[in-house]
């Protein structure tokens, strides 16, 4: 409640609060001599600007800051403001320190000395799923300016010329797309990275080499100057740590140096993570030795999705001997796409800085949504000590709705995304084990409610009026349209959650009606499983629409239960107490899999991938039990290694107890992919069972299980 307080206080200023230094994004590191904030009465400021070594400002040269990128602001009671920069770069975010204090019509007297922590700051697009549009980068690229992050890795796992065809040049159109994010980065004094992928099929020859650096020549032409080789996500030939050194050397030696106007290469290893990596197998220590020297190397942490923290920087620098360059998967989303991300970035250590030598974040595929988690990192690479995640999130939602032609619906709209996005913090289980905090303003009634408490069922009911409203707001408001599209498959969710909420206390708070609200609360719970099935109802490449997952619903669901056990056991009936609607269930004694996920869409049931080694001992099972028995169509899965159809088997038991197993073949040998027989189809089926049969514990990757039924 505290926090809803904050936020209006902060809403209800917002338009003098734009003049302030105390709400200057990223912070900056030293501010002295803050006075009120002066109205200009329709005076403008007079402004001397320039870079350290620039005669008009050469008396203000020793106050700027010796650090690259930094400067020196000051604004007097004269209305008088001097900008100096250490560089340009410097002198550009002065200005954006200008025009964060600048109100319509008043100024707040001040001094600032500035300067990045970090050296690059910034986003790589390097998320598998829609690449973001055009117009989308463009948007980010303004925005990156503003907060002053000076780097964007363009690295989209599905944009054909990155990865699949990285030999071949872009088409025409799609090329003076790229020429123009150059431009706009270079106004936004951004470096625009451009990134390759070749190692799904590179072979270590001249002439691979050859094409390589032919692909960078033609993005040299396009009027990039910087770029980076992706290693991620391969195996076999491609991955070796020797072959990768001595390519990037090349590329160093006879393309970077020799046209002396790119930036340091950057190179995402195959062996990106601690867990990843093999110490004996040398990979990491091979490209610190021979890598050359300036060449930087990524790093997501001690796991593929992870926060960073001093001693695993020490790891990694020592193994690569050079600071490693961080790749942030936060707020990525493409391993949990049922699931939007609009919690605070948090968990990394404040004291990292002198450690990394860049640090990136991978945000989602939803390009103007991510702004909020970019918002937050800008201000943590900038200013690490400073950095506190909850006032720079709540900065970050008051940012992203501002809209200079709207201003009036700008503090309603904030207040609706502050609370809408307390329901969308947690990703839910998944592969990687991340896991963020979620509705911690619920916590205090949560569990009282579900205990049949009135006072916090009476809390609760309030919340579910709010967030209702919430949601209203959020899909009418014309504040931001691009996250309006963004969130809309959520906020249609969110708002059925709310319906739900609202319905399930005033059944715990004794109704007149108990089957009205009762049946009312099914319905809902139905509405909202058919919602993800429903025809443009999900993004592309989004698998459902999960909301409040990690506290709202769970609670949700036990007040109904509790509520409706009371009413059974008073009045002798009985109603059903369970409500979500959940068609199957996973379970196995195999502990990787215990909390495997799945979506269910036009009768295919599809189990989410599991992004760590599976150790799978002999005997163990994967068991699928549907609430009905289904019929079958086809089948495959991966578990990513060639003789599965030697060690496991699958039997399908239908709804009569009868058993009957479910051939599994390979398209050919080495083929890891598995399909299955003809007999599956139109096969019943209540039960499926994986068992590896092979005597032997194996080592699997769980890729992706698919199956039809219906
Ligand atoms: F290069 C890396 F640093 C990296 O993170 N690569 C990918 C990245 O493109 C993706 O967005 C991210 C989050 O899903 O994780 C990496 O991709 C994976 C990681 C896995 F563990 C893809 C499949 C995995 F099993």
């Amino acid at each position: 409640m505290k926090k809803q307080l904050l936020l209006s206080a902060l809403a209800c200023m917002s338009l003098a609060a734009s003049a302030q230094v105390s709400l200057v994004s990223p912070r900056p590191q030293e501010v002295s001599g803050e006075g009120a904030v002066t109205a200009l009465d329709g005076k403008t400021l007079t402004v001397v600007q320039g870079v350290v070594g620039d005669k008009a400002v050469k008396k203000y040269a020793k106050l700027v800051p010796q650090q690259a990128e930094g400067y020196y602001l000051s604004i007097g009671a004269d209305g008088k403001a001097v900008l100096v920069g250490r560089d340009a770069q410097g002198l550009f975010y002065a200005q954006q320190t200008l025009r964060q204090i600048t109100g319509k019509d008043s100024v707040q007297t001040c001094t600032i000395k500035d300067w990045p922590d970090v050296a690059w700051r910034g986003v790589v697009e390097g998320f598998y799923g829609r690449p973001w549009s055009h117009e989308h980068r463009l948007r980010q690229l303004d925005f990156y300016g503003r907060q002053k992050m000076n780097v964007y890795i363009y690295g989209p796992k599905d944009d054909p010329y990155h990865r699949r065809f990285w030999r071949k040049p872009y088409p025409a159109d799609e090329a003076a797309r790229i020429k123009e994010l150059v431009e706009k980065a270079k106004e936004n004094h951004v470096k625009f990275y451009w990134a390759i992928h070749p190692g799904v099929d590179i072979k270590w020859t001249t002439e691979d080499r050859d094409l390589l650096v032919e692909k960078l020549e033609r993005m040299y032409d396009l009027g990039v100057r910087a770029f980076a080789v992706f290693f991620d996500d391969i195996s076999g030939e491609g991955a070796k740590a020797d072959k990768q050194a001595e390519l990037l050397n090349y590329v160093d030696e006879h393309f970077v140096k020799a046209k002396g106007d790119v930036s340091p290469l950057v190179l995402c290893p195959t062996e990106y993570n601690r867990s990843w990596a093999n110490d004996r197998g040398g990979y990491l220590r091979t490209l610190g030795k021979e890598l050359n020297a300036g060449i930087e190397v990524m790093w997501t942490g001690n796991s593929v999705v992870h926060c960073i923290d001093k001693e695993s920087m020490e790891w990694i620098n020592e193994r690569i001997q050079r600071k490693a360059y961080i790749w942030w998967n936060f707020p990525v989303n493409d391993f949990v796409r049922d699931h939007i991300l609009l919690g605070p970035a948090y968990g990394n250590g404040l004291d990292i800085a002198p450690l990394v030598s860049g640090f990136v974040s991978n945000p989602m595929q939803y390009a103007e949504t991510s702004k909020i988690s970019l918002y937050n990192i800008a201000d943590y690479t900038w200013n690490m000590k400073a950095y506190d995640y909850e006032s720079s999130w709540e900065r970050s939602l008051v940012d992203i709705v501002k809209n200079p032609e709207l201003t009036a619906e700008e503090d309603r709209a904030a207040k609706a995304l502050r609370t809408f996005a307390t329901y969308n913090e947690d990703l839910g289980p998944n592969g990687h084990g991340f896991r963020r905090e979620e509705s911690r303003h619920l916590a205090p009634i949560a569990r009282l409610a579900t205990e049949g408490n009135p006072e916090a069922i009476r809390q609760l009911a309030a919340e579910m009026d709010h967030l209702a409203a919430a949601c209203n707001t959020l899909l009418t408001t014309r504040q931001n349209p691009w996250l309006t599209e963004e969130l809309r498959p959520w906020v249609i969710q969110t708002k059925y959650i709310a319906e739900y909420g609202q319905r399930i206390c005033h059944m715990a708070l004794q109704s007149t009606d108990f089957e009205e609200d009762y049946y009312a609360a099914r319905d809902l719970s139905r509405i909202m499983y058919d919602l993800e099935g429903q025809p443009g109802m999900l993004h592309e490449y989004q698998t459902g629409i999960k909301s409040a997952t990690l506290v709202l619903m769970p609670t949700l669901n036990k007040l109904f239960a509790y509520t409706v056990n009371e009413y059974n056991r008073e009045q002798g009936t009985h109603y059903d107490a369970v409500v979500e609607y959940q068609p199957f269930s996973l379970s196995s004694d195999v502990p990787q899999l215990a909390q495997l996920t799945y979506s269910y869409q036009g009768g295919q049931l599809k189990v989410n991938p599991v992004n760590e080694v599976v150790n799978w001992p002999a005997g163990k099972a994967l068991v699928i039990e549907c609430d009905r028995e289904v019929t079958l169509g086809g089948m495959d899965f991966n578990l990513g290694t060639p003789d599965v159809a030697g060690n496991f088997s699958l039997v399908a038991t239908n709804a009569a107890g009868k058993q009957q197993a479910i051939s599994l073949l390979h398209y050919k040998a080495g083929e890891q992919v598995i399909h299955t027989g003809g007999e599956i189809s139109g096969m019943k089926c209540k039960t499926m069972t994986l068992t590896n049969t092979s005597g032997k514990d194996l080592t699997v990757y769980f890729r992706n299980f698919r199956s039809e039924m219906k």
